[in-house]
């Protein structure tokens, strides 16, 4: 990684401006001190994309451009919480190790996105790289509203930007929105977050939206040229969940950072909404996606996702891992957010999601330590098997039809982590401390576990089919031990510690 100066630290974080806002009587009202702090707090992870310092959300964008990977994300430069959305920009050789680069988009004051810049994509115009995103307004007048949450009362407008340096780091603004309004006719219950994609001659956008009462929608509009844009027609309509509230994200009645892609030979949709990324796959007409089959990305912490291709045309996809403690707690931590591992998509032959950790991470891996043969070398072998760090990579191979237990404990027996599997609760099989999921793969296939522990993050994979992300804020005393309930029922198992990505916990 290259080392940056304190003060570029500082600018490219927001640092200063992050610790005029931390609580009176905090030890960190200095950035220095605040930089030391972060650098040095064990709940951060370290080999998971994060910014320096402050709060991020969704990822935006990501696209392989001049032999380099670049990630954009949702951003608030000045606080460990959400608001005043800006696009971070990092950039990568391999999607593991990242360089924090200047801030990419800011809101223009008095312009259309003079309260935010939100979600979008990044296509290749020709040569240009050109971002799409939504800029968000105060309405004139009431009824410019698009978005209506409870907390805020917004115009969206579907705003483009490009670039025209080699390292994405620039990027100029068209003067105008390219979509100012929702299609004539139609009351949404939002506008925001465009998948853009080239179709034959033409551009294709996908846009989060829905009805009140009756469910998210994804809207499709097509574009010779990326400025002008014709509304054609909803790409697909959900249906209501029988929710009532004031956000309609929380009822099912937006769906959020929509993502529209060919996968083999169906198309597949992910959408976000009630806290929780769906897919679903089957069929697109050019016009109409008819899905024939869907489920849940993740059970745990992860929404907003988008994907792109890597170097080698693998679908790879990015979520954000939000924070599940207090907001005060955050606040005061001086950072909230994590980037997901890179995972790679796929579908089986009955148009099932199938989705795996990049093998990109693998080259994080330190010297492997298996647990393999009789019941009694087995249960030796486990007993000297340590996490340090809390950085490590864990597979676990064990019988699909009994129930089974992995402890991750601390040398006095704290428990740190729980993953259990139980063939008989149909419907959450799998469960890790109190997140539980479905485990959909035949009884006869081996259950197979990934696990990526990093500080307060860990991603758990079960047979490619079902993934959970949990948080976890304690930090364990020591090294972890792994204690199974029943080794009989177990295997195979290998461990590797992972390196961090950086020399310190500040990812850059
Ligand atoms: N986050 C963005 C929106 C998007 C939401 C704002 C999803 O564009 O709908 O930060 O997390």
């Amino acid at each position: 990684m290259t080392p940056i100066s304190r003060r570029a630290f500082l600018i490219r974080s927001g640092m200063a401006a992050a610790a005029t806002m931390l609580p009176a009587g905090s030890r960190a009202s200095d950035p220095t001190d605040l930089r030391t702090r972060l650098a040095h707090d064990p709940l951060r992870p370290q080999y998971h994309l994060m910014p320096a310092a402050n709060w991020m959300n969704d990822p935006n964008g990501p696209i392989f451009y001049k032999g380099r990977y670049h990630m954009f994300f949702q951003y608030n430069p000045n606080a460990s919480v959400w608001g005043d959305m800006h696009w971070a920009h990092s950039s990568s050789p391999d999607m593991i190790h990242w360089q924090q680069q200047p801030v990419a988009i800011a809101p223009t004051p008095n312009g259309w996105d003079r309260d935010g810049v939100f979600s979008g994509c990044v296509v290749l115009d020709g040569a240009t790289p050109t971002a799409i995103y939504t800029g968000v307004l105060p309405p004139d007048t009431p009824a410019d509203a698009t978005l209506k949450d409870g907390q805020h009362t917004w115009r969206e407008m579907q705003c483009l930007a490009t670039s025209h340096d080699a390292d994405l780091r620039t990027w100029q603004k068209l003067p105008a929105p390219i979509i100012a309004r929702p299609p004539a006719g139609l009351t949404v219950t939002g506008f925001r977050d465009p998948c853009v994609w080239r179709e034959g001659n033409e551009w294709r956008m996908a846009l989060g939206s829905g009805f009140a009462g009756k469910g998210g929608a994804i809207l499709l509009y097509s574009s010779p040229d990326l400025r002008q844009w014709t509304y054609l027609n909803p790409l697909v309509e959900g249906h209501s969940a029988g929710q009532t509230g004031t956000n309609p994200v929380d009822t099912g009645d937006m769906w959020e950072c929509p993502d529209f892609f060919p996968l083999g030979d169906r198309h597949v949709l992910l959408i976000s909404t009630m806290g929780k990324v769906f897919w679903r796959s089957g069929h697109y007409d050019g016009k109409h996606f008819t899905a024939a089959k869907e489920g849940v990305v993740d059970y745990g912490a992860y929404y907003a996702e988008r994907s792109m291709l890597d170097r080698d045309g693998k679908r790879v996809l990015w979520g954000w891992i939000p924070e599940r403690r207090p907001e005060a707690k955050h606040r005061a931590a001086g950072w909230a957010g994590v980037m997901s591992l890179p995972r790679v998509l796929s579908l089986d032959a009955g148009g099932q999601l199938e989705m795996v950790a990049a093998a990109t991470v693998q080259m994080l891996r330190g010297k492997r330590s298996s647990v393999r043969g009789s019941e009694a070398d087995a249960k030796k072998k486990l007993d000297a098997l340590r996490i340090h760090n809390l950085a490590a990579e864990l597979h676990v191979e064990c019988a699909p039809d009994r129930p089974f237990t992995l402890e991750l404990k601390s040398d006095s027996g704290a428990r740190f982590a729980e993953v259990a599997y139980d063939p008989a609760v149909t419907g959450s099989e799998l469960r890790i401390n109190n997140t539980r999921a479905t485990v959909t793969t035949p009884r006869t296939e081996a259950l197979h576990l990934q696990l990526f522990v990093d500080a307060s993050v860990i991603e758990v994979f079960a047979n490619r089919t079902t993934s959970i992300t949990e948080r976890i804020y304690t930090t364990p005393q020591g090294a972890l031990r792994i204690s199974i309930s029943d080794v009989s029922s177990l295997r195979a198992l290998d461990l590797w510690p992972i390196s961090p990505i950086s020399k310190d916990r500040l990812t850059s």
